[in-house]
């Protein structure tokens, strides 16, 4: 059978590639990286906070806030992560294949580098489209991952920032105007005038330009999910307020097997404190104070939405325990199968007035999707951690 020809380097001509485009989508591909991957660690460590960490409970849309552009540098990244490979892809018809041994670190490393990348990317796209065709636990591998993949950015940026310093000046100082800052400039190899190619495909302008909005497009097709405004741009938002009670719902009932033991009357809620347990009925719970707050559900999967909520706030409840505010607190749930069915609120959040044992859901009682008789919703937290079901309180 005939070879196919390996295309040569120098066969790929055309705008798409280039050092300037490389570096021009490049950097903002790494800032894209650094947010997510700083928002994803904050993520991490307020699901499983070492000692030494803390996390604020207000403003209330603080995490909301993070895990969303968590989810839209992602998203964003995507697309440039493409145009970027793209723009790069005649090296890989390189010849000699390795010239030395700096340049085969350089080609594994870079290799590292687009395989975690595209693996954190893509297991973030399906993890909000939730479609888990693995069979590891998402999160673990996702977060061991990431540092893999920022590892290997903050190599590759290191290695090519003359490359970049050099491209992004040639690009914004145009020769034509030597004199305004060339003072300030260190020494340059003679730029190359801009030779004008044979352009078949892309233009240089043309293929950032269709770059950037294929990235805008994507951005704006999917924040919906967690900008509210974006609510009716967002055609291929994944989750919309169409849900029970105008609220999405992450796992049902049925998914949890709580179907049963959630509306038994024979339910209680067990409050252990060193003095011993205190058992509540829901018509205990209902005649304790209840306090209203509208606080959002920013679900680690990438949607997330604001509520009202109206139950017993912890500091209240922990007082009628004779407990102190501002202790650790685990819950438990009835929903004893999944990943989920336990979280610890931190003593800044049993302390704050808007974490709430709820009961009601914009204005009703909670469906039993949505965690009856009572879920733990907090501010400032992920949807992970907001309880449904609950059936038991700790205070540690
Ligand atoms: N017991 C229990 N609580 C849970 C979950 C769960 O699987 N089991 N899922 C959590 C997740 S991931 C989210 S985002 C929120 C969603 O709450 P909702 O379904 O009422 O919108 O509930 C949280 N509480
Ligand atoms: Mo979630």
């Amino acid at each position: 059978m005939e070879k196919l020809p390996i295309p040569r380097e120098e066969q790929f001509k055309g705008g798409a590639h280039g050092e300037r485009v490389t570096a021009r989508i490049g950097s903002l591909l790494g800032l894209a990286f650094l947010i997510c991957f700083v928002t994803g660690l904050l993520s991490h460590l307020i699901q499983h906070p070492p000692e030494w960490f803390f996390w604020p409970s207000r403003p209330v849309w603080l995490y909301r806030l993070t895990q969303g552009a968590h989810v839209i540098s992602g998203i964003a990244a995507i697309p440039l992560l493409l145009a970027k490979l793209w723009s790069v892809f005649p090296k890989l018809f390189e010849r000699p294949l390795v010239k030395s041994l700096p340049h085969a670190l350089e080609r594994v490393s870079i290799l590292v580098l687009s395989g975690s990348a595209f693996f954190e990317l893509s297991s973030g796209l399906l993890n909000v489209a939730q479609n888990y065709p693995w069979n590891f636990y998402f999160p673990e591998v996702h977060y061991a991952v990431a540092w893999v993949a920022i590892g290997s950015v903050v190599v590759h940026v290191a290695v090519k920032l003359p490359i970049v310093r050099r491209a992004l000046t040639r690009e914004t100082v145009p020769e034509e105007q030597p004199d305004t800052k060339s003072a300030a400039q260190p020494e340059e190899q003679p730029a190359k005038k801009a030779e004008k190619k044979p352009v078949y495909g892309f233009t240089r302008r043309g293929f950032l330009r269709t770059t950037w909005i294929a990235t805008g497009v994507a951005v704006l097709s999917t924040a919906g999910a967690t900008v509210p405004w974006l609510k009716d741009v967002s055609g291929l938002s994944w989750k919309t307020d169409k849900g029970l009670q105008k609220l999405p719902v992450n796992r049902t009932a049925v998914a949890a097997r709580v179907t049963r033991t959630a509306v038994d009357p024979n339910w209680r809620l067990s409050v252990v404190t060193r003095g011993g347990t205190k058992q509540f009925t829901l018509a205990d719970l209902r005649v304790l104070p209840q306090v209203s707050a509208d606080l959002p559900i920013a679900c680690v999967e990438g949607w997330s939405q604001m509520a009202s909520w109206r139950g017993i706030s912890f500091p209240t409840l922990l007082r009628a325990v004779g407990a102190e505010p501002g202790a650790q607190v685990r819950v438990s749930s009835l929903d004893k199968t999944g990943l989920y069915g336990a979280s610890t609120l931190p003593g800044e959040h049993t302390a704050d007035d808007l974490t709430l044992l709820a009961l009601e859901l914009n204005g009703e009682v909670l469906d039993v999707d949505h965690g009856y008789p009572c879920r733990v919703i907090a501010p400032s937290r992920p949807g992970v951690l907001q309880t449904k079901w609950v059936e038991k309180l700790e205070v540690l």
